[in-house]
């Protein structure tokens, strides 16, 4: 544990100068030790990548009752996405740009592990966790007898360890069960890209664009840092869940929760929209780039159209203010779409017209 420790300390070092000085090389180095771009899976070729998807079958949920998420219609606007004052220059937070976006559905809770269980109930569906017969957790998470078993690490961020076993319905391996721990209204982790895609079409939904998951974090505050404003704890009330205390060998669960929390806690947005900050990071449609063109309007922005990785958004309850500053709307960082991780979830979106019936919704 000493050298677990040791580099823990270095990365915060790193990053603590780069939450300071927005240093190019510091920011860099943050990613590898940090927010998790560690954990993605042996790269794989386009083509591998294609098979993986055209082998999957989507059937479209059409049982009313397999659909219990609320959807808010989001009413589109003109918004200032990303930032002139980037905290990780090298994750592509700058420059602000403006951005149009047409009015879109957003699911109001990431997806809870109810709601993903009914879709595996409904499809067969096999998470790449289970097909590649492991994921990323925390050691802090793990039993004794789990982590006895583990023998490799991941070089920068040695406390994310592959855990046989561990996938959506057994996040921390074969000993854990988020129906016996009583999680089903927690966020399904473990969910690749590809997976949460499947999702999202099953329900008669997609993933939201960066752009969307963004202009819809910031609920309507232009230039803030959280959807409520620039203040961590407005009156003294923790507003998300992040990782207190310090990282990584204390967590003091200020804000209630060490790990996940149930979707419906901590207050909604302006927007209606909740824990866009915080729990769990949540992935986007888009690929990866730190390219942005500040001098032009874009218009309902899709990224790049091919890549390596997929664009995460709102950090995690594994985030630290010293250490992985990423719980803000404009904070962004990537994996590959085979990729899972017990901090990483999602929520859908859908076009105006296209709305499932099943949903509920409401409109602002
Ligand atoms: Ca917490
Ligand atoms: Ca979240």
């Amino acid at each position: 544990m000493g050298s677990v420790f040791l580099i823990g300390i270095v990365c915060q070092t790193l990053c603590s100068s780069a939450v300071s000085g927005a240093d190019e090389k510091c920011s860099s180095e943050s990613d590898s030790c940090g927010c998790s771009s560690a954990i993605n899976r042996e790269r794989k070729t386009e083509d591998d990548r294609e098979d993986v998807n055209e082998a999957r079958q989507f059937k479209v949920n059409t049982d009313e009752a397999s659909a219990t998420n609320r959807m808010i219609l989001i009413e589109g606007d003109v918004y200032t996405m990303g930032t002139d004052m980037p905290i990780f220059v090298a994750d592509g937070e700058a420059p602000a740009r403006r951005v149009q976006i047409s009015s879109f559905y957003m699911d109001v809770h990431e997806v809870s592990n109810e709601d993903f269980k009914k879709f595996v109930k409904d499809t067969e569906h096999k998470t790449e966790a289970e097909t590649f017969g492991d994921s990323f957790v925390m050691d802090n998470y793990l039993s004794e007898e789990t982590k006895s078993a583990i023998t490799q690490a991941v070089k920068d961020a040695p406390w994310w360890l592959p855990v046989k076993g561990a996938y959506w319905a057994k996040p921390e391996g074969p000993d854990s069960d988020v129906e016996v721990d009583g999680r089903m209204d927690h966020p399904a982790v473990h969910v690749s890209w590809n997976d949460a895609v499947a999702y999202c079409k099953w329900a008669g939904k997609r993933l939201p664009t960066e752009a969307e998951w963004e202009f819809a974090c910031r609920a309507g505050k232009e230039d803030r840092l959280y959807p409520w404003g620039n203040k961590w704890m407005p009156k003294e009330e923790a507003w998300a869940n992040i990782w207190t205390g310090k990282f990584p060998e204390d967590n003091d669960a200020q804000d209630g929760y060490a790990a996940t929390n149930p979707i419906d806690k901590f207050p909604e947005s302006a927007f209606g929209l909740k824990n866009m900050i915080g729990n769990v990071w949540e992935w986007t449609s888009d690929w990866w780039t730190i390219r942005h063109n500040p001098l032009v309007v874009h218009q309902n922005p899709k990224g790049p159209e091919s890549g390596t990785d997929k664009v995460k958004k709102g950090g995690s309850y594994m985030c630290h203010k010293d250490y992985c500053y990423r719980y803000r709307c404009a904070a962004r960082s990537q994996n590959t779409p085979d990729s899972s991780a017990s901090n990483l979830g999602f929520r859908c979106a859908a076009d105006k017209d296209k709305l499932p019936p099943n949903v509920r919704h409401e409109e602002l």
